[in-house]
C-alpha cells in the first residue's frame, strides 16, 4: 500500500512539471486541484503468512460395513499363570537299574584281632547250643502229647508227656526223643521235676527210677546206682503184692515204688549237652 501511494506521487509530480510552462498564471489555482489517475499494475506481493485453521467441518453420514478382514497372526506368548493345585500323588516306579561299583576303601587298622575271634569262636558255640535247643522246645510245645511247656534245670530240660503209658512205653516214647524218664539225682532236678507235676495239676507221674534188675536195689533207667540221694515216701519202697518194680514221683516230690503196668502221664528228661 505505501509503495503505490509513493507511485501516484511520483506520477503528480511529473504532471505537475509537464505543466509548469503552461502558466505560471494558473500556479495558485493548479495547487488546490488533484487529477486522479489510475497507476500501473504494481508488482506482486510477498506471500502472506498461513492464516488460522478453519472451522471443523459437519460430521459426515454413517459409513457402510466393512468386510472381515484377514486373520492376524498368532501373537506372542502371554505371561504364565498361577501356579495350580498339587496333583494326586502317583504310583511307585520300577526299581532302578544298579549303580556302578564304588571307589576302593582305606585300609583298615591293624587290631589285636586274636581275643575278639576267641570271643566269636564261644559266641558261636553259645549260639549253636540256643539253637539247639531253641529247636528242640518248639518240637516239644507242638507236640500234641506236651502240657504246659518245659521245665529246666541249668543242665536238665524237663518235659511233661500228658498221655497215658506204661512204663516201658514211656521210657521208650522218652528214648524216641533223644532222652530218659525223668531221673532225680539231686534236690534241685527233684523240686524242678515235682513243681512241674504241680504246675500240670497231676498228682504223680513215671519218673526214671526201677529195681527191674535185682529186687530191691533201685537204679535210674540209665543203669546208674540211686545212691546217696533219695525222696522215698515214709514207708517206700515196699514191693507191695511183690509187684512194684517201677517208681512214680507225686506232686510233693517224694517217690513210691508201683507196679510197672498201669498207664500214667510222665515226665521225660533231656540233657542241654546232647541236644
Ligand atoms: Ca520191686
Ligand atoms: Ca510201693
Amino acid at each position: 500500500m505505501i509503495r503505490k501511494k509513493s507511485i501516484l506521487r511520483l506520477v503528480l509530480l511529473s504532471l505537475l512539471s509537464l505543466d509548469l510552462s503552461v502558466g505560471q498564471l494558473l500556479t495558485e489555482e493548479t495547487c488546490n486541484v488533484q487529477i486522479l489517475v489510475p497507476g500501473l499494475k504494481g508488482e506482486p506481493g510477498e506471500k502472506g503468512i498461513k492464516g488460522a485453521p478453519g472451522r471443523p467441518g459437519r460430521v459426515g453420514p454413517h459409513g457402510e460395513d466393512g468386510h472381515a478382514g484377514i486373520k492376524g497372526q498368532k501373537g506372542i506368548m502371554g505371561r504364565y499363570g498361577k501356579l495350580g493345585p498339587s496333583g494326586i500323588k502317583g504310583y511307585k516306579g520300577d526299581v532302578g537299574d544298579p549303580g556302578p561299583q564304588g571307589l576302593t576303601g582305606d585300609p583298615g587298622v591293624p587290631c589285636e584281632c586274636a581275643p575278639m575271634r576267641k570271643l566269636i569262636g564261644e559266641m558261636d558255640i553259645v549260639v549253636a547250643q540256643l539253637s539247639s535247643e531253641l529247636k528242640f522246645i518248639k518240637n516239644a510245645l507242638t507236640s500234641p502229647a506236651a502240657v504246659a511247656g518245659i521245665k529246666e534245670t541249668d543242665s536238665k530240660i524237663y518235659l511233661m508227656v500228658k498221655e497215658e503209658k506204661r512204663y516201658f512205653d514211656a521210657e521208650a516214647h522218652c528214648q524216641s526223643r533223644g532222652g530218659h524218664l525223668a531221673m532225680p539225682k539231686d534236690e534241685t532236678a527233684n523240686t524242678a521235676i515235682a513243681a512241674y507235676i504241680t504246675q500240670a495239676g497231676l498228682s504223680r507221674v513215671y519218673i526214671g527210677i526201677h529195681d527191674l534188675d535185682q529186687e530191691g536195689v533201685f537204679t535210674y533207667v540209665d543203669r546208674s546206682l540211686v545212691s546217696t540221694f533219695n525222696k522215698w515216701r515214709r514207708g517206700e519202697p515196699n514191693n507191695a503184692y511183690d509187684d512194684e518194680d517201677c517208681a512214680e514221683m507225686l506232686a510233693s516230690g517224694e517217690w513210691t515204688d508201683v507196679s510197672c503196668h498201669p498207664t500214667m502221664y510222665f515226665v521225660c528228661e533231656f540233657d542241654k549237652d546232647s541236644i
